[in-house]
């Protein structure tokens, strides 16, 4: 659907504009890890390369798609580098999935490789395997599993496939309005397009005396940790210093030996809660970037307090890359907390009333996107993508903001019925869908609360069946049993009615408002 596209140079393979720009000295220190292990530059490109050719020695047709549900590693990155490689498609999955869900990615993906954890090789691969699945491999956090053994045996010499800048190079599902899990097909071109981008917009540091260093805290299974993280380090040669999960601590005591950090806003409220946060531990940092969630004013004013550092908050999507960023270069006033700053070079970003109509400066509406970073579509739903886009190919984000005379963007916001939960999606529609199906339950309403720690989380508000009795902590434990813990409703409510509109729609703002807050009355 997009209008715009970007030839990657050399072969059009994402990776090999990502490989020319590692440093010359190929045996400096790529990426460190908490236990202290160290890859050189020459590890990444030889590991990347081995793994390249297990995949191409299986036959595997163009386009098949590459799925991982494994914790977060190094070599988790080096298969994502890999599947670029071998110009397969790359579908990562949150590991907190359950098999309900799994089935379903795998069911609509039809990837011919799975890579699990060997803990969940029992049940993904019958799950894999039912589904038409070829091959399905083992990846360890301690670097043990099939895929590495496999690997072992390949060359470690590789010639990156040749592709086309609308070749697919990632499936990343993000949920549905109705409840069904969407998968948006990024190309090598959005890709790289957005990372060059990125590069000079945020000013990374290439190579060498100077050279950035990179914090990287965040899950790779999402665009926020997989592209802008990794993507932003390898394109600048900058080394990162690699946490398998975020902890506050960890992170301050690195702080020192970095330039650059990245995190959702829960990220940042959790390292303010420590004492040892302070323009000290800070001063010899670069860049602070927030983004996948809105960043509170308040944790915008207490880290500038704490550390002298005003944080840049960035908008982006997964079907879009990153769409704004407040600006890194002259005075950091000019970085406002409270907006999403300037559309990015190569975005036009607009915002329409439901008429589709334009609407004037401070004026709030629908946003709506275009450029080389939108993605192509949604896997496998032509009439969903065609919903989507504008006659004239802008992208409906859903969500709801507005554009002062300045340029600023601010997301006030979502036309989409969504809740983020410490930078993590979750669907009321979907976790409805669950608790009706419990028995006794007649209807139930999933709303956001505000929460100091994750942002915003899940309520569940529930009407039995006559005659039902219900449980509140049962309801639960029932969806635990079947569901990612992030999607788990913080609190439940039995209640005899919801509120509905004139039409019969229940009014969810009412929810929120009654239930939004705790205790709950
Ligand atoms: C964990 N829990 C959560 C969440 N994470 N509950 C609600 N929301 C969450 N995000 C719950 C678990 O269910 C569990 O509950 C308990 O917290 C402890 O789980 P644990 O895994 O130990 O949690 P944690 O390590 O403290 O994780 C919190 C976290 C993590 C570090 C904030 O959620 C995280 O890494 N978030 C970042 C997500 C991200 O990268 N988003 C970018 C998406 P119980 O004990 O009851 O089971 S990309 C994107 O959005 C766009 C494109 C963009 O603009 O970037
Ligand atoms: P995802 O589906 O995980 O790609 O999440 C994308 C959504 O996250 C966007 O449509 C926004 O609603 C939200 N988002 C990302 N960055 C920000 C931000 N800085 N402020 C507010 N919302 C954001």
């Amino acid at each position: 659907m997009k209008t715009q596209s970007v030839s990657p140079p050399g072969n059009g393979n994402l990776y090999e504009a990502l490989r020319a720009a590692f440093p010359s000295a190929l045996d400096a220190i790529a990426v460190e890890t908490e236990d202290g292990l160290c890859y050189s530059w020459h590890d990444l490109e030889r590991a990347s390369a081995m793994l390249a050719n297990l995949l191409q020695s299986l036959n595997l047709p163009a386009g098949a798609r590459i799925a991982a549900q494994v914790d977060k590693s190094v070599e988790a990155m080096l298969l994502y580098l890999a599947t670029l490689r071998a110009g397969f498609v790359y579908l990562p999955l949150n590991v907190a999935y359950q098999s309900t869900e799994i089935a379903y990615f795998i069911g609509n993906a039809e990837p011919a490789v799975v890579v699990c954890t060997g803990k969940n090789f029992g049940w993904v691969s019958k799950i894999a395997f039912s589904a038409g699945t070829q091959s399905v491999f083992t990846l360890n956090s301690d670097r043990t599993g099939s895929l590495l053994e496999r690997a072992a045996h390949c060359s470690d010499q590789q010639r990156p496939a040749k592709c086309q800048a609308d070749d697919l190079a990632a499936i990343i599902y993000t949920s549905g309005t109705t409840g069904r899990s969407k998968g948006a097909m990024l190309t090598h071109g959005n890709l790289l397009s957005n990372a060059q981008v990125l590069k000079e917009y945020w000013g990374w540091r290439s190579q060498g005396e100077g050279a950035d260093v990179l914090i990287h805290a965040l899950p790779i299974f999402h665009v926020h940790g997989l592209f802008v993280a990794i993507h932003g380090a390898l394109l600048s040669g900058s080394k990162m210093l690699w946490l398998s999960k975020f902890d506050p601590k960890w992170v301050i005591e690195r702080l020192p030996r970095a330039t650059v950090f990245m995190g959702v806003p829960t990220l940042y409220v959790r390292m303010l809660a420590e004492p040892e946060l302070n323009r000290a531990t800070t001063r010899q940092m670069r860049l602070f970037i927030a983004g996948s969630a809105p960043l509170l004013i308040e944790t915008f004013s207490q880290w500038q307090h704490r550390t002298g550092h005003t944080i840049l908050e960035r908008y982006g999507m997964s079907e879009t890359v990153m769409l704004t960023s407040n600006p890194y270069f002259g005075d950091p006033a000019l970085r406002r907390g409270g907006t999403v700053g300037l559309p990015l070079p190569g975005v036009s970003l607009r915002v329409r009333d439901e008429q589709g109509q334009p609407l004037p400066v401070g004026q709030i509406g629908g946003i709506e996107v275009k450029g080389a970073n939108v993605f192509k579509g949604y896997w496998r739903m032509p009439e969903k993508t065609a919903e989507d886009f504008t006659v004239d190919g802008y992208f409906r984000t859903g969500d709801v903001g507005k554009i002062d005379e300045q340029g600023y963007v601010s997301i006030v916001g979502r036309s989409k019925d969504l809740i983020i939960s410490g930078g993590y999606n979750v669907y009321p529609a979907e976790i409805e869908g669950y608790i009706n199906e419990m028995p006794g339950v007649a209807e139930s309403a999933v709303v956001g609360a505000a929460d100091a720690d994750f942002g915003e989380v899940g309520v569940a508000v529930v009407i039995a069946k006559p005659g039902a009795v219900l449980s509140p902590s049962a309801i639960i434990a029932g969806l635990k049993s079947m569901l990612a813990n992030f999607k788990i409703p913080k609190r439940c409510y039995v209640v005899e009615e919801l509120p509905r509109n004139a039409m019969g729609k229940v009014q969810k703002n009412v929810l929120r408002a009654q239930y939004g807050s705790d205790p709950a009355p």
